[in-house]
């Protein structure tokens, strides 16, 4: 059965007009290497830690701001979302199509909260905490390309014709800020569209950034702004003295240095102005200076290359094979696209962005089992990508998994997926946006901690929405994705006091 909303009943839980208070017991345990009877033996201390947690639950106006607004993403998106918002449909081959919210964990996925007359009730994941309704987004942003969203989102070919006509008419009006550009770190290929620049020296343009910020929020009158950027750079050189901590990169910000790449100096900007900033694309973005300046300033960071199609697969196959005792011995993950992302990416030094994003994804996995692989042994992980601009926004996905099963046996899995590139993003965009704004409204703090705080600026929270999730410097990297989606449900679930999702079902045992 399915239910739209509900509300906790519990000594644990208490709702006021502005808050939700929850008390949470965290199992967990801690291990020790002993000496015991002459042996050292590993001993594990189940313990259980008390957690307090206050969401607030007043829902501000949000904005968003995209780096890139007139990119696939950019535009599909903001189309989708204004679809949605005036109830849109539009006639395919097939049928008349309804706007909605598919592929989004925060809108169309659901949760189980528990069981009524030995059934199993669902409840929607938006249904946890209050959150921003998507439909009330008011979506601004950047681009170095002056191109309108509607010329853009007709050129991203990813939403139908008939929706694209019925949607012009909101989106031609829409013309992005001027964006900050250094053909250095992007394809040469991309120089063509840069006619819409912002001018000055690196400090100048992360005051314009700031400025741009100021401004939008004045005349849209939101109440918080959340920056998401996606455009691919290659990586930035990591030196010593250039941008290795805080202080050396607002230095190298005052001496004008070129290895700050664009998408840092945006990051910058957000985290002087306390603007919650996502990285979607594949590069350092959050080079250490600036995760240093993040943390110094608790602003939100999170990242990084959202997670699609390709390696969402990934995280769920590796996982699967590992966990089941079988072991993958080679992974190649062929990609083709037409769409300009795809153009970007022909260049040498924007696909190593991509390439580094995209294959770190199974080490944890890897390194859990020492019973199928050697210390430091690791499968042959290829990437390819390639650029077809024959085929647009649909890309196309081949992925060739290769294992070792009993008694040396070998089993192969190959998969093909065609998929509107566009329409995989931007639903991951959203849950990103709507994810961060609900966190940087949640406070927390353990028994013993004076004070309530809130999650590390770093945010791992949003872990299952990111290719290469960003975290705190010396935290552990989680990629399987059923571990990453739960991590999100139960936080969420702790903050109005129900237990984590087990899964043990004992009622019926
Ligand atoms: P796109 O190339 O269509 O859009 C990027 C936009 O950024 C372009 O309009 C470009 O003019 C603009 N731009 C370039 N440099 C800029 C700057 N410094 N400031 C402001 N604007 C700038 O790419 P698309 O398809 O929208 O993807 C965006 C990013 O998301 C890429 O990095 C891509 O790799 C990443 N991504 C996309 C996925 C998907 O589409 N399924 C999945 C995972 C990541
Ligand atoms: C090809 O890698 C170009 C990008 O626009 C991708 O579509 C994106 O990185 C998707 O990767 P994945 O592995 O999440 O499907």
């Amino acid at each position: 059965m399915f239910i739209e909303s509900f509300k906790v009943d519990s000594p644990n839980v208490k709702y006021t007009d502005s808050e939700i208070h929850s008390v949470y017991n965290y199992e967990t345990a801690e291990l020790v290497h002993e000496n015991r009877n002459g042996t050292y033996q590993w001993i594990v201390k189940p313990k259980t830690v008390k957690y307090e947690f206050r969401t607030d639950t007043h829902v501000p106006k949000l904005g968003v701001m995209l780096v890139g607004w007139g990119g696939n993403n950019g535009s599909t998106l903001t189309g989708g979302v204004i679809a949605n918002r005036e109830g849109i449909s539009w006639a395919t081959k097939d049928k008349v199509q309804q706007a909605n919210y598919f592929g989004s964990l925060t809108q169309a996925s659901a949760i189980r909260v528990g069981s009524f007359n030995g059934e199993e009730i669902y409840a929607p994941f938006k249904s946890l905490l209050p959150m921003v309704n998507p439909d009330d987004i008011i979506f601004g942003g950047w681009d170095i390309s002056n191109m309108n969203l509607a010329d853009a989102m007709g050129m991203g070919q990813g939403l139908d014709i008939d929706l694209q006509k019925q949607l012009r008419p909101y989106m031609e009006h829409m013309v992005p800020l001027p964006g900050i550009y250094y053909p250095d770190f992007i394809a040469a290929n991309q120089g063509s569209r840069a006619n819409n620049v912002i001018k000055g020296t690196k400090k100048e343009q992360v005051q314009q950034v700031i400025k741009d910020i100021k401004e939008f929020k004045e005349k849209t009158k939101v109440e918080r702004v959340v920056v998401g950027t996606a455009n691919t750079e290659r990586y930035s050189n990591v030196v010593v003295g250039l941008n290795d901590t805080a202080e050396s990169l607002m230095a190298s910000l005052e001496r004008n240095e070129a290895e700050i790449s664009p998408s840092t100096l945006y990051a910058i900007a957000c985290v002087l102005e306390d603007v919650p900033f996502i990285n979607g694309s594949p590069q350092n973005t959050f080079v250490p200076g600036l995760i240093e300046l993040a943390i110094q300033r608790n602003c939100l960071i999170g990242g990084d290359d959202f997670k699609s199609g390709q390696t969402k697969m990934k995280s769920v196959l590796v996982d699967f094979l590992v966990g089941a005792g079988i072991k993958p011995t080679s992974i190649v993950s062929y990609n083709h696209l037409g769409n300009n992302d795809g153009m970007n990416l022909s260049a040498p030094q924007t696909f190593r962005s991509k390439e580094i994003s995209k294959s770190n994804v199974v080490d944890d996995m890897v390194a859990s089992n020492s019973i199928l692989y050697e210390p430091g042994e690791h499968p042959d992980h290829v990437v390819v990508i390639k650029y077809v601009p024959d085929v647009g926004d649909s890309k196309r996905a081949m992925d060739e998994y290769t294992s070792e099963i009993f008694m040396g046996g070998k089993s192969t899995i190959v998969m093909h997926n065609t998929c509107e590139d566009s329409l995989l993003a931007a639903p991951i965009i959203l849950d990103l946006v709507l994810l961060a704004e609900l966190s940087t409204r949640i406070q927390l703090k353990a028994e013993g901690e004076g004070k309530f705080h809130s999650f590390h600026p770093v945010a791992t929270i949003l872990s299952y929405l990111t290719k290469a999730p960003l975290v705190p410097p010396g935290t552990p990297v989680v990629n399987a994705l059923s571990k990453q989606r739960a991590m999100l449900e139960n936080i969420l679930r702790a903050c109005v006091g129900l237990a984590p999702e087990n899964n043990m079902i004992l009622e019926y045992k």
